[in-house]
């Protein structure tokens, strides 16, 4: 029986085997599997540690632990796990066991999006950026970069594996698809929309809703209200700068607002946020490459990354005194023109100063 055996497990660990499959057979020997993700979770990157531990403890009956990197910003991803009651313990507080395996999902080892210290070892590798990390370590790993999202790689694995999909489950990977791939520009593909038409019977609407229409903070209106006063045409590319900017989630949210705006090709928000610049871009073309141009943008200021059509970034300020934040300003301002082709010229602003003055008087 022991060559049968041995075979069996030699061809299902060597050829025919679903990466599912695989997936789940190197966690058999982990006491306990903790998922971790990148910095200020994402609705893709908690619906799909949220999947994989269902998978797990499904599957293989192991404990698991789910972990927040530093806060969730934006409103609707708080509302996300406050809806669906998703329980995420902060990576500073876990107490490491020799027993554990680490899965990081919806990002790759040493892109500087983590705080996990880099000795740690990390058994699985499961993602979909093309912004590629340190992976060799790993045992596993599964980086599929036509997938929209990480969700529909998770969605894919439990249907593989004939896991039921809880209603709250669903829920999540079917937002965290959805936050990926609905915004525009679109960035998707077919196992998408498969994986949405599975979920979306399963999912929760009113739950759904609830999450989509969560309740903004003031400041995000005060930070529009500045945007739309400072915003700048050059050519093809706005720039919409907020000088008092408390959080930082707000850079990507005006970014999303402003690149509707038409003939603009380029959008770029830049919110002062108590020692930092915040950098969001967003590009309407297809080949924009928008987190190599801001990685380059940016350069030894900080630091940037992203998708081909939006990218994020962020500069220290070790001297937040108005000259000196206007001198980068100034400095990105030429970089971007530089970076884009666009002659050094003076902005248009968007809405002009005299017309904001008349609307006051209003
Ligand atoms: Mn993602």
């Amino acid at each position: 029986m022991a060559p049968r055996s041995a075979e069996a497990e030699c061809s299902t660990r060597c050829t025919g085997a679903r990466r599912s499959d695989r997936f789940l057979s190197g966690l058999q020997s982990a006491d306990r599997v903790i998922f971790i993700s990148h910095i200020h979770p994402d609705p893709d990157s908690i619906g799909s540690m949220w999947g994989l531990a269902h998978l797990v403890t499904h599957r293989l009956g192991k404990e698991v632990l789910l972990t927040r990197d530093g806060p969730i910003l934006r409103a609707e991803n708080r509302a996300m796990v406050d809806v669906l009651k998703i329980h995420l313990t902060p990576l500073d507080t876990v107490a490491w066991r020799s027993g554990d395996a680490i899965v990081m999902v919806d990002s790759q080892p040493n892109t500087g999006r983590h705080s996990l210290a880099a000795d740690m070892p990390i058994y699985a590798v499961i993602d979909h950026h093309a912004t590629s990390g340190e992976t060799s370590q790993a045992s596993f790993v599964d980086i599929r970069t036509s997938l929209g999202a990480t969700c529909t790689l998770v969605t894919r694995y439990l249907t593989e594996q004939q896991v039921p999909i809880p209603e709250r489950l669903a829920t999540a990977l079917l937002y965290g698809i959805e936050t990926e791939i609905t915004g525009y520009p679109r960035e998707a593909g077919p196992a998408d929309d498969e994986a949405l038409l599975l979920l979306y019977p399963l999912a929760d609407k009113d739950d759904l809703a609830r999450i989509r229409n969560a309740p903004l903070p003031p400041s995000y209106y005060g930070c529009l209200l500045q945007a739309l006063q400072c915003t700048f045409r050059y050519d093809r590319l706005i720039i919409s700068w907020v000088n008092d900017m408390p959080h930082p989630e707000h850079a990507a949210e005006i970014a999303d607002f402003m690149i509707r705006l038409e003939e603009v090709d380029w959008a770029v928000c830049v919110g002062l946020c108590r020692d930092k610049l915040v950098l969001s871009v967003r590009a309407k073309r297809e080949d924009a490459q928008a987190g190599q141009l801001l990685q380059a943008v940016v350069g030894k200021l900080g630091r940037a990354g992203g998708h081909d059509r939006r990218a994020g970034g962020c500069i220290p300020l070790p001297n937040a005194t108005v000259a000196a934040v206007e001198e980068i300003q100034a400095e990105l301002r030429r970089r971007f023109l530089k970076a884009l082709k666009i002659e050094e010229t003076r902005g248009q602003r968007l809405i002009p100063r005299r017309q904001i003055l008349n609307h006051i008087q209003d």
